[in-house]
């Protein structure tokens, strides 16, 4: 693989765990994973049961999990599974933290959880290529322009995000004619629909198809590795058929969470977490699991595209 300038991050701000130190000075496969998921996405224990099969899967699939996360200041790739359980558990004094809310973070000696975004733009740092989550960031309904950094992180940030599509309380054509504005490639993986995670079969065209991670791979080296174009490359995977969710059943629990929404008046990087609660309370749970399998599946896709990526000379 070729080597670029990645900007560092100074040695005190950051603490890598022992296997993802270890997986760096050998040149393995990394994937990162974001804590947004366990902080604000997710209530104990799922959240718990979530991380930990993440970073199993990781591992069985021959790559090192690298959680992201900040802890009394300093940036952390890589957690034990003690750490893990803690923040699960401990969730309501976490930051929710963007690529903006870091520097706050560790200056105050906070505690804060990264989310797509602030886990790319550390990740890249730390020399991660490819990073699994279930849902990202987008553009949300309505003309308030509360629009997600993740997809400001994805037009500048190369590393690979590997997820299930959008949740459709997003705006999901908005989001996509963000993402072709900025540049982001989105490639649909073994699909021609981008998937609108709880349901596999979304309404919106992905301009790339590709069917094997191999070929992601080579994609992802091709942009990055070869032309070294700057952006970010969004994967979306579809849920497996036999975790997907009744669709309308998910639409109503969606149009339901939105009007309370408005009606609660929440506002700013509250309105995702409560958007999540709100359709898991709704669809009582089931939502979750179906969560819980996608990322899952989402692992297991992007260990192989990250090994796949490293055999590539
Ligand atoms: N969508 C989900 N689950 C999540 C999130 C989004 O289906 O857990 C989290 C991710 O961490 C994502 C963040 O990066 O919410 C986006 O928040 P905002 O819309 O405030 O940028
Ligand atoms: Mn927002």
């Amino acid at each position: 693989m070729s080597h670029e300038e990645i900007p560092e991050i100074p040695e005190d701000l950051i603490v890598y765990s022992p296997e993802v130190l270890q997986a760096k000075k050998e040149g393995k496969p990394i994937v990162a994973l974001e804590s947004t998921i366990i902080t604000h996405g997710m209530e104990y224990p799922e959240n718990h049961k979530t991380a930990t099969q993440l970073e199993e899967t990781i591992k069985n699939e021959g790559a090192t999990p690298a959680t992201i996360c900040i802890l009394k200041g300093k940036i952390h790739v890589g957690l034990d599974k003690d750490t893990l359980l803690d923040i699960s558990k401990n969730k309501t004094g976490f930051i929710k933290c963007s690529t903006r809310d870091i520097p706050y973070a560790l200056m105050a000696k906070k505690n804060g959880s990264t989310t797509v975004a602030a886990t790319m733009w550390i990740a890249y740092r730390a020399g991660i290529k490819v990073f699994v989550t279930g849902g990202i960031g987008g553009v949300h309904y309505g003309n308030d322009m509360d629009i997600s950094g993740d997809l400001i992180e994805l037009s500048r940030t190369p590393v690979t995000v590997i997820c299930g599509g959008a949740k459709s309380i997003l705006d999901v054509p908005r989001t996509l004619e963000f993402l072709e504005t900025y540049n982001v490639p989105v490639i649909g993986f073994n699909c021609d629909k981008f998937p609108e995670f709880f349901f596999a079969n979304g309404e919106n065209d992905v301009k790339v198809r590709l069917n094997t991670e191999k070929e992601v791979a080579e994609f992802i080296h091709m942009t990055h590795n070869k032309l070294k174009q700057k952006c970010g490359i969004l994967v979306a995977v579809p849920v497996p058929e036999e975790a997907g969710c009744d669709k309308s059943l998910i639409k109503k629990a969606i149009s339901e969470a939105l009007e309370e929404c408005k009606k609660d008046n929440v506002k700013g990087n509250k309105i995702t977490p409560y958007l999540l609660k709100k359709v898991n309370d709704i669809t009582k749970g089931f939502s979750c699991e179906t969560n819980i399998k996608l990322v899952v599946n989402n692992a297991v896709k992007g260990a192989k595209i990250c090994k796949s990526l490293f055999e590539i000379k």
